[in-house]
């Protein structure tokens, strides 16, 4: 058996798995090889990936960030959502990344996951998201927050209330109005939904315009608050207009994509980066409804969102880490009882299953999971949640490799997401998933 790191053909092409990496793929004879799914205990052995939740990389499963202080030094909490979803919170998140800040999380459930705690409720009775605690203080409304710790501790570069910033944050509001009214509002003729796509991309012109005005990358002469403010939402917008859309925002604006390189330089911004996919899906509950317009292009783009390849989307440019598997590997395994309970399919089945498409991942071997096992693979496939559960990339080998077997044995799609909440990613099913 060949285990992960063995030289061999990379091929994807299923008739031509061979174990010779020094033979060219396409002169290689077609064969059938299949191999048995690895136990618990030999995909256990494939990964060593840790990492240090406080104090190193930014990172969705930190419950306590110290940057090298000690608890004493601890003057905020962050009360924010279980799913690492939320726009707003992933503001302030970047903030006290960025400013290494000491502070603790507190993860609170967003309605349409399931139900608000009380505890959180008692805090924040409208339950919103996100809040801090400075001091003892607490504080809501993500300009308000920021403003506070500003005060507190200083700005980052240019701060909230700033003359340069103060027309960036009107711009990032423009925008995002120009992007709600494109992607959640139904029309009625083909006229109405070019006439919303091109306000967007007029709007869009002038962020242009703004970046190009600077000889940095970022909105300002370095990076700073402007880039925080703007990070949340035009993430979801690339994600969102793309799938939705047919409009590709990261290829369409050379300086939007410039920034989005710029920001993925940063280990901040990694920690906090989702992908297409979650987004795509996490967007219409929250926003009361995403609408398609059912283009070419668009119907190309969701496709590849939702059944892949998921390398090479525009939702990532930095190059893959060497421990992309690794990361997914031992993501799966920390929480994999949940993850077999909470799937629809005979736990013994699916079980069998994952186990293949794992042993696929860390061996590229295939291997054939129990026929029938393609519905729960992919309802697996399509709940893996960037960034709460693993990073983006891991998450792209983790998705392949669960399409990659499920197609062994069927085209049979998932339960579908629903589109109203997500009650199927409830924390209280899967609060071992978060840790
Ligand atoms: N203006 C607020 C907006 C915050 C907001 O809309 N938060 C949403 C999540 S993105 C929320 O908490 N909704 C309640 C929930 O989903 O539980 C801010 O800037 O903080």
């Amino acid at each position: 058996m060949l285990i992960f790191g063995a030289k061999h053909c990379k091929s994807r092409d299923r008739n031509l798995w061979h174990y010779d990496g020094l033979i060219p793929c396409s002169i290689i004879t077609p064969v059938s090889m299949t191999i048995a799914p690895l136990n618990w205990t030999e995909l256990e052995a494939l990964t060593d990936f840790q990492i240090d939740t406080v104090n190193g990389a930014t990172n969705s499963q930190a419950r306590l960030r110290l940057f090298g202080h000690t608890e004493a030094d601890v003057r905020v909490t962050l009360y924010r959502d279980n799913h690492a979803w939320c726009p707003y919170c992933q503001k302030i998140w970047l903030w006290l990344e960025e400013k290494q800040i000491p502070y603790r999380i507190e993860k609170v459930t967003m309605f349409c996951y399931g139900e608000k705690e009380s505890w959180y409720k008692r805090i924040v009775p409208s339950g919103m998201l996100p809040a801090i605690a400075l001091d003892g203080k607490v504080i809501t409304e993500s300009d308000d927050i920021l403003t506070a710790l500003e005060k507190s501790f200083g700005s980052l570069g240019h701060g909230m209330l700033d003359a340069e910033v103060m027309p960036m944050r009107r711009l990032e509001r423009t925008l995002f109005r120009a992007w709600c009214e494109w992607l959640c509002r139904p029309v009625s003729s083909a006229m109405q939904e070019q006439r919303h796509r091109q306000h967007f991309i007029e709007v869009m012109q002038k962020v242009e315009a703004v970046l190009g005005s600077t000889p940095s990358p970022y909105f300002l002469e370095d990076f700073g608050t402007a880039d925080v403010v703007f990070t949340p939402y035009v993430e979801r917008m690339n994600a969102s207009l793309f799938y939705y859309k047919g409009y590709s925002m990261r290829e369409a604006n050379p300086r939007m994509s410039a920034w989005f390189d710029a920001m993925e330089s940063r280990s901040t911004y990694r920690g906090t980066q989702s992908d297409f996919h979650t987004h795509v899906h996490d967007l219409p509950p929250q926003m009361g409804g995403c609408y398609e317009n059912g283009e070419p292009q668009m119907l190309i783009n969701k496709e590849r969102v939702d059944h892949g390849s998921w390398f090479g989307l525009p939702d990532v440019s930095y190059s893959e880490p060497v421990n992309s598997r690794q990361e997914a590997l031992q993501r799966v395994i920390k929480h994999r009882t949940n993850i077999i309970r909470v799937n629809p399919a005979d736990h013994q089945l699916f079980d069998e299953a994952l186990r293949c498409a794992l042993t696929n991942m860390m061996t590229d071997e295939v291997c054939q999971p129990p026929s029938d096992s393609d519905i729960a693979l992919r309802y697996l496939r399509d709940r893996i949640n960037v960034p709460r559960d693993m990073s983006i990339y891991a998450a792209k080998r983790l998705r392949t490799s669960l399409e990659e077997t499920a197609a062994l044995v069927g085209d049979r799609q998932g339960l579908p997401i629903p589109v109203r909440h997500r009650r199927d990613q409830n924390p209280t099913e899967f609060s071992p998933i978060q840790g």
